[in-house]
């Protein structure tokens, strides 16, 4: 490790004295005028990080639902995964040396991961469609070149995409061909197969309208569309030609304002659906006949895939452990519905695709979703073996329920939360059961709920436990949250600093839109007082 040649280069991307910042939730962001040193310093990283996993490394340049000023950065390990806990200590540390100090914290990471430097390392890098992402990526390139390492630069890639692209290179080819085609083919090929089994295909073409929050989404389907078009045709809206990222649609607009985007056209019973900046989260939504908007967030998107993966097994006859893992923000009536009536185990996690993944490899069939519309599901190995053996095995009945389970385990996306793959999910679920939007959404009925954010100086004074649903500091906030939760019906609040904004988010759902929004609103109040709010008070 020539640490003379690094020190040099790592002045051309100097950290602003004084300047720290934490690997939150989905890696590192923020504005992006503070991000230089960030992506060079983890450019090196991600070559000790490939080094000692003996693997391909992945680094994607996005903020994801942030707004366009933003940026961010984050690490995809060998399975196609979050970085390791371990490392994102690692990324802090690195991120927060002041410049006299990145060749000893470089050094000590080597000693701690026991890195053998003579290894080779391989790190493939993509961005999403900012205005500072291309600039950002270079100095990804810079810190990894320095440093040795090979790189191939995808370019332009939705998040999930290049977690993807990580996989299949680390399987050897087992995942699939690590080409944009090869994502491409792979999903098309297994939703037309699967769409092939929908009774009278072939009568109705089936069409979606997608709100593409003005971002990466847009171009990455417009690239793949044509391999599955004879099956779906999917109307594009904020494709980025006019609007800013994220800025009044997109998957979180819609979700945290529960209302549809700008730019998008609705007709009463449309099936719409919205991504985020780098596709990696969906919703879908619709406007009934009285115009009133109906979302469908991710819980229920889990509900409706769990349940026919459920219904499927049980035609094969093969009783697989399938679980569901949800977060704080599950609305209660899909964790119920989920419980009581589909008898399928729940759990819950911190929020974070890192956690609800990792709980998921638990089980022999994990689907996992956050309410953001963030998830996937997972199959272990042993069972996508056994599955598509039986797919050549079995014939009728048992034999076409073996094919459809084989093909949507290619379908998804078992590397990350993936919208355009869930959206292929979902549309051909809903055909397959020949499902309408307002039959799916009216599976359960959701209760009220309502999410805010509280501007605070210092975040971390918030610490929580008990899967962020308990808040442990300041002293006092909890019980003071607790009296509050007693006055409604049905209720329920939480608070935990976000990892992506510089916020703290407040969750509150009960019997009534009034009361859940009236207790959201007590608790932001609580929050500005307890946590040390800054800016304007929250307002009823
Ligand atoms: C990221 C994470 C999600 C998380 C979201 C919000 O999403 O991948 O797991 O739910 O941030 O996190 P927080 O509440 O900590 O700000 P994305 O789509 O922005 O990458």
């Amino acid at each position: 490790m020539d640490l003379e040649a690094v020190c040099k280069r790592s002045a051309l991307h100097a950290k602003p004295r004084g300047l720290i910042l934490q690997y939150g939730t989905a890696g590192f962001r923020t504005n992006a005028q503070h991000l230089d040193h960030i992506m060079f310093r983890m450019g090196l990283l991600a070559v000790l990080r490939s080094k000692q996993t003996r693997s391909t490394i992945g680094v994607m340049v996005t903020a994801s639902h942030n707004p366009e000023e933003d940026n961010g950065v984050k690490l995809v390990d060998p399975l196609g995964e979050m970085l390791a806990p371990s490392w994102e200590e690692h990324a802090t540390c690195l991120a927060s040396a002041e410049e006299q100090d990145v060749p000893q914290v470089l050094a000590a990471i080597v000693e701690k991961e026991a890195v053998d430097l003579t290894q080779t390392a391989f790190i493939v890098i993509a961005r999403d469609t900012r205005p500072s992402s291309e600039k950002l990526s270079q100095s990804v390139i810079d810190g990894v070149t320095v440093l040795g390492g090979q790189f191939h630069d995808y370019g332009l890639l939705t998040t999930p995409q290049l977690h993807y692209m990580v996989y299949c290179r680390n399987s050897g080819g087992r995942y699939g061909q690590a080409t944009v085609e090869g994502y491409c083919q792979k999903l098309s090929k297994a939703f037309v197969d699967l769409t092939n089994q929908v009774s009278c295909s072939g009568d109705v073409k089936r069409s979606v309208k997608v709100d593409c929050a003005n971002g990466i989404g847009a171009l990455k389907l417009r690239e793949m569309e044509h391999y599955f078009s004879r099956g779906l045709s999917v109307l594009l809206f904020n494709d980025g030609t006019e609007g800013r990222l994220n800025h009044l649609c997109g998957a979180d607009f819609v979700k945290s304002q529960q209302k549809p985007p700008q730019g998008m056209e609705m007709k009463s019973g449309e099936r719409c659906c919205s991504f985020d900046g780098d596709a990696d989260r969906i919703v879908y939504y619709y406007c009934d006949a009285d115009g009133h908007f109906h979302l469908i967030d991710g819980d229920k998107i889990a509900t409706l895939i769990s349940s026919f993966l459920k219904e499927l097994l049980l035609e094969i006859g093969e009783s697989l452990n399938l679980g569901v893992v949800q977060t704080a923000y599950a609305n209660g009536s899909s964790t119920r519905y989920l419980e009581e009536v589909m008898k399928v185990p729940v759990y819950c996690t911190k929020t974070g695709v890192k956690h609800l993944h990792h709980k998921a490899q638990e089980f022999d069939i994990g689907v996992y979703f956050e309410a953001n519309g963030h998830g996937t599901a997972l199959f272990s190995e042993a069972v996508e073996v056994k599955i598509k053996r039986l797919a050549q095995e079995l014939d009728d009945g048992k034999g076409k329920a073996a094919r459809m389970l084989a093909s949507i385990i290619d379908l998804f996306n078992q590397a990350a939360g993936d919208a355009i793959s869930d959206m292929l999910v979902i549309e051909a679920i809903l055909a397959l059961k020949g499902l309408t939007v307002q039959q799916w959404d009216a599976i359960y009925v959701d209760l009220p709920n309502r999410q805010l954010k509280v501007k605070v100086a210092d975040r971390r004074v918030i610490s929580t436990t008990d899967a962020e649903r308990q808040a442990v500091t300041p002293p006092g906030l909890q019980e003071a949250i607790n009296d509050l939760v007693k006055k409604y019906t049905l209720a329920r609040a939480f608070v935990r600093p976000s990892g992506t904004e510089d916020i703290v988010r407040v969750y509150a759902e009960a019997n009534s839109q009034e009361s859940a929004d009236r207790l959201a609103y007590e608790v932001s109040l609580l929050v500005f007082q307890l946590a040390g709010g800054i800016g304007e008070r929250p307002q009823p």
